[in-house]
């Protein structure tokens, strides 16, 4: 299920799922959206009851008072859809991460997965930049740090402003995207399964891990390399990921071809040091290969602003202040990478090797 926060969270959660939930302070904006279930969360100023947030993520985040036990539970194994740019969206998800990173412990079955949409800044205003940057840098790394969240799909507005899509339209593609990673599970069901094998248990454990999720899908030809075909395919909806720390795909072969070709896929994971979960399948119905892929990936805070900022070209002030804000929470982030690899290593019964996993991590760049 989706639930959507604010009025892009909104229109994309009604689109994504039937029984999706619309949450917003505004009762305008709640009546453009087709969700299900609509939630009107409150926040009062001294002339009375606000209509929206107006762009001010700080009265967002006073109307989730107003539905904090509500939301917590709906959430809950579920999908937020939100901007990070407006007062609504921002705001109230600002405080679930907030809430989220302060927990102990979240079962896999429980995790909340993330799909935020930034705005692009050449386009857009000021104010929803520094919305984005306050949020990338606070309830997100933190949310992200403590590994209480699911997946984080980091969506951008880029492609929309620089292509013209009307955002009827746009909404449709990410919705469409985001289905066809959601789809890879259920592939493998519905037809022959040749290798591998993900079934809905796997995917779901991979869904709540705290990562930033990236994906894309294409044509496959088994003539080319992998590598290559997955850099020209970068989905255009997402911000561009990093080196990853885990993947999974799932491969579709017409009828008549050998479907060997997966081993291609796995040599260019091994040569980054990443062994994909995989599902191999016929599918009659295709004349060329065709690949689904997803990749989790690790961002430093400092890094993800960066991101945003190169795309965005924003002031020089802007980026020069959040980086040198940045730094204390990037050495903080090192270390927590550095417990989690040892975690992890424990937890595989690899306490002996947990010098060659830091030293991995290194190589990857993901320890200094
Ligand atoms: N892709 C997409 N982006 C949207 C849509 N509506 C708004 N946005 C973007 O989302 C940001 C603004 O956030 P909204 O979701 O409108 O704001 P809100 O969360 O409702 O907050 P307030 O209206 O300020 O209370 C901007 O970057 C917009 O470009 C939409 O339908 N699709
Ligand atoms: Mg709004």
């Amino acid at each position: 299920m989706a639930i959507g926060i604010g009025g892009a969270g909104g229109k994309l959660a009604s689109l994504m799922s039937p029984n999706s939930v619309a949450v917003n302070v505004s009762e305008t904006e709640l009546q453009k959206t087709n969700a299900a279930q609509k939630v009107l969360a409150f926040a009062h100023s001294e002339k009375g009851q606000l209509k929206g947030a107006k762009k001010d993520p700080a009265i967002g985040r006073t109307a989730f008072n107003s539905i904090r036990a509500q939301l917590l539970e709906l959430i809950q194994g579920n999908l937020v859809i939100s901007s990070s740019g407006g007062g609504t969206g921002n705001g109230i998800t600002s405080q679930l991460l907030e809430i989220l990173a302060t927990f102990d412990n979240i079962p896999d079955i429980r995790k909340t997965e993330f799909a935020i949409v930034l705005p692009y800044a050449p386009r857009e205003a000021q104010e929803f930049i520094v919305n984005t940057l306050e949020f990338l840098r606070g309830p997100l790394s933190k949310a992200l740090d403590s590994t209480n969240t699911g997946n984080l799909f980091l969506f951008s507005n880029q492609l929309k402003f620089e292509q013209r899509i009307a955002e009827e339209k746009y909404n449709q593609m990410i919705v469409e995207s985001l289905k066809k990673f959601e789809a890879i599970p259920s592939k493998g069901d519905i037809y022959d399964l040749l290798e591998g094998h993900i079934d809905q248990e796997d995917f779901r454990a991979y869904r709540a891990k705290s990562f930033f999720n990236n994906f894309c899908y294409f044509d496959y030809d088994p003539e080319r390399y992998f590598g290559e075909q997955l850099e020209q395919n970068a989905n255009p909806l997402l911000l561009k990921p990093d080196t990853p720390i885990e993947a999974l795909f799932l491969l579709e072969v017409p009828n008549n071809m050998d479907h060997t070709i997966f081993y291609n896929i796995l040599d260019h994971f091994a040569s980054i040091n990443v062994a994909p979960s995989y599902s191999v399948v016929r599918n009659p119905n295709i004349q060329k290969p065709f690949v689904t892929v997803s990749m989790l990936y690790s961002r430093k805070p400092m890094d993800l602003v960066n991101d945003f900022n190169r795309i965005s070209e924003q002031s020089t002030k802007i980026k020069i202040e959040k980086s040198l804000e940045q730094y204390v929470e990037f050495q903080k982030m090192e270390v927590n990478f550095k417990e989690e690899a040892k975690k992890v290593a424990d937890e595989k019964g690899q306490s002996q090797n947990q010098d060659e996993i830091l030293s991995v991590l290194k190589r990857l760049g993901k320890l200094k």
